[in-house]
């Protein structure tokens, strides 16, 4: 079924070049491949992007029953015109004398709808439809907690993590307009567009990194052990956002996929093909290039792990995900493993994928949840610990 493929080498540079050292992988090699994966598949940053400012919105001291510190958090861009506004919600435990690590993450529905607490504001953005009908693509207060299976807020909390989020809506809506709405209308000229600019992922991860800024701002939080997360396409938008920002000291890829953690090569279940045609907006146009072409990539997905090397990473698959081809998931895992080993960090990856349940790896961790396509309070716990294991020792 999978076709017989070669992967790039992510110690060889493009002349040809073997890398052995260290310091030759973090000076060169390893900027090379990230032009690399910004010129031929997520797109260039421009280079008129704003600073953003923070502002509190509203604070509780007393929120989920006295477990955490509530706060809402504005990130605006006033020197530019037309730029969205990011909602960010930030939730902090109580009771703790130091500052604490945290989770960050996109959430797909508003920030109002990862728990029912009702101190949290409704979002006004867009809103991806409902299903068949609904036409109105806001919010309604319905929706509140309606996401709240994948945030389990208190043991989060419980586990002594902060946990930040905000809507990916709010930088980008996700659908095709070409680059017209979010901060793509406010920051590219039309007419500047070229085939490498930044597509819809490229603009979600730069959110996080702004996100990234505003917690650095936050005196209850230690904004050098943020773990940056993300389900699906924002698994692959949390690996790019750990790939070019290194202040993120881990990074997780639940069910990510194709353009994720899984290698494009073995053109399994979701292809560069498909997921160009079904989502045009969030590649640059010259991942196109490679529609039922993988062979000719530049890269392969294994390197953009081994872009986030030597910070502890760990990706995520579900039995039932095969869209988003759980073994190339873990061979892009196992393959950026020489990289890690250069720099040091025992990954210490089975040849082989582990079976259902049974987390493997070290720097670089693997799981198999039995189930679907989803982010479960078993994926939590084993993020949960992974976390503790390296943030804590
Ligand atoms: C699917 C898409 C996947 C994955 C998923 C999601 O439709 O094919 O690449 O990203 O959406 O984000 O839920």
């Amino acid at each position: 079924m999978v076709s017989q493929y070669t992967l790039p080498d992510p110690l060889v540079s493009t002349s040809g070049d073997p890398i052995t050292q260290p310091h030759i992988w973090i000076r060169s090699r390893r900027p090379e491949l990230l032009n690399v994966f910004a010129s031929e598949v997520y797109g260039h940053l421009p280079e008129n992007l704003p600073s953003p400012k923070f502002n509190v919105t509203s604070s509780n001291q007393n929120a989920l029953d006295g477990a955490a510190a509530r706060h809402e958090l504005e990130i605006s861009f006033p020197k530019l015109a037309n730029a969205p506004t990011l909602q960010l919600l930030v939730y902090t435990p109580n009771n703790r004398t130091h500052r604490v690590p945290a989770f960050l993450g996109l959430n797909f529905r508003g920030n109002h709808t990862i728990h029912s607490d009702p101190g949290i504001t409704l979002s006004t953005a867009w809103m991806r439809p409902n299903g068949p009908g609904d036409v109105e693509n806001r919010a309604t207060e319905k929706s509140r907690g309606k996401s709240k299976e994948r945030w389990p807020v208190e043991r989060i909390l419980d586990r002594g993590y902060a946990l930040a989020t905000l809507y990916y809506g709010d930088i980008d809506p996700d659908f095709d307009d070409q680059f017209q709405n979010g901060i793509h209308g406010a920051v590219d000229a039309p007419t500047d567009r070229h085939a490498s600019s930044w597509g819809s992922i490229a603009a979600w991860a730069w959110g996080l990194r702004c996100a990234l800024d505003a917690l650095e701002s936050l005196p209850a939080i230690d904004s050098s052990k943020v773990a940056v997360l993300g389900h699906s396409r924002l698994g692959k938008t949390a690996l790019w956002a750990g790939a070019t920002d290194p202040r993120f000291a881990l990074v997780i890829s639940n069910n990510s996929g194709c353009g994720g953690a899984a290698l494009s090569r073995r053109a399994f279940g979701e292809t560069v093909a498909r997921i160009n045609t079904s989502f045009p907006h969030w590649f640059c146009d010259n991942f196109q290039k490679y529609n039922d072409n993988e062979n000719t990539l530049p890269v392969d997905q294994h390197q953009l792990i081994t872009l986030i090397a030597p910070r502890p990473v760990y990706i995520a698959s579900a039995t039932e995900d095969q869209w988003a081809d759980p073994k190339g998931e873990f061979l892009s895992a196992k393959y950026a493993e020489p990289v890690y080993q250069l720099l040091n960090e025992p990954s210490n990856l089975p040849d082989t994928p582990p079976p259902p349940d049974s987390p493997v790896g070290q720097s670089i961790r693997y799981h198999l949840r039995t189930g679907k396509h989803d982010l479960t309070e078993y994926d939590w716990e084993q993020y949960l610990n992974f976390a503790d294991f390296h943030f804590k020792e």
